[in-house]
């Protein structure tokens, strides 16, 4: 593992500035669930009956008791490790910005300037009638909560499957990679596109991949270098090698 950490300071230092994508394994050791672990979210629940429009459709208050479930989680959360050697990174000029798929805001939370949350935040609702959008203070007590402007059905501010990501979201992370001498991808499966393409773009455009993870991923066939452990504790390592040869 030593000789990696330092293959991937030393690609960090001289590729700088890297982008960042994340995903749930960089939010796992704040204690929010990730999806497909073996405690993960989508082994109690079933994605198609959840995070979909359809679902919303179908049953929008069974919808809302798991986001609702989820974000008495991610209010208690507090930024990790991981979360702070990120934000350290980018004072430092390591990392230009932070392209997350998670919902949880805790890379703000943690001082990261640069954020693009590719699938919304569990932080804000907007209203599936006049589009009113809203950041919670806590959770909402009525299931569906309404919309203090028109009365309209709330909604969580998040990308379902089937669904797009923002326009603007994607193009931002694409124009990042293009500025960018490489990518650090930290915690995520790789599976869900198009966030899990990022790796294939970066290692065409003959950019290095560095991978944090605790075990492979899709990922991994892209990793120019794998560094396999808890994001926690491999990136504040990881920010230490590379401020040494920064010195
Ligand atoms: C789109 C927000 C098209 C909500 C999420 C059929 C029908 C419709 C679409 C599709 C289809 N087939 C394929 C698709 C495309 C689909 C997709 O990719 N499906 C996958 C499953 C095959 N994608 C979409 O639908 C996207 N939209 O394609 O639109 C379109 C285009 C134009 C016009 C109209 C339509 C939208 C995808 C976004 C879905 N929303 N979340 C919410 O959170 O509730 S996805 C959800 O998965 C989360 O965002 C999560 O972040 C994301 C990815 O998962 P990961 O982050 O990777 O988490 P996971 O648990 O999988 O992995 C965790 C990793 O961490 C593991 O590798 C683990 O080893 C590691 N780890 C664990 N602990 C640690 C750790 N690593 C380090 N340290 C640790 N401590
Ligand atoms: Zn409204």
């Amino acid at each position: 593992m030593r000789a990696e950490l330092a293959r991937a300071a030393r690609l960090l230092v001289e590729r700088r500035p890297f982008l960042v994508l994340t995903g749930a394994g960089v939010s796992a050791e704040s204690g929010v669930p990730t999806f497909r672990g073996p405690d993960g979210l989508w082994r109690r629940f079933r994605p198609e009956e959840l995070a979909t429009p359809e679902a919303f459709r179908r049953d929008p208050k069974l919808v809302w008791e798991w986001y609702r479930w989820r974000m008495e989680l991610v209010f208690r959360a507090r930024p990790n490790p991981a979360h702070r050697a990120l934000a350290e990174m980018e004072r430092l000029g390591l990392v230009s910005c932070v392209v997350t798929q998670n919902v949880d805001g805790l890379h703000q939370a943690a001082g990261q300037r640069c954020v693009v949350e590719l699938h919304g935040s569990i932080r804000r609702a907007r209203c599936t009638s006049c589009g009113h959008r809203l950041a919670w203070e806590r959770p909402p007590s009525e299931l569906p909560p309404r919309c203090p402007r028109c009365g309209g059905l709330l909604r969580p501010d998040v990308v379902w499957f089937g669904e797009p990501v923002p326009e603007g979201a994607w193009r931002r992370a694409l124009a990042l990679l293009e500025e960018a001498g490489g990518l650090l991808v930290v915690g995520t499966s790789g599976v869900v596109m198009p966030a899990g393409a990022l790796p294939a773009l970066a290692a065409a455009a003959g950019k290095p991949v560095i991978e944090v993870n605790v075990e492979e991923s899709a990922v991994t066939p892209y990793a120019t270098v794998f560094l396999r452990g808890r994001a926690g504790e491999v990136l504040p390592r990881l920010l230490e090698e590379a401020r040494r040869m920064l010195a």
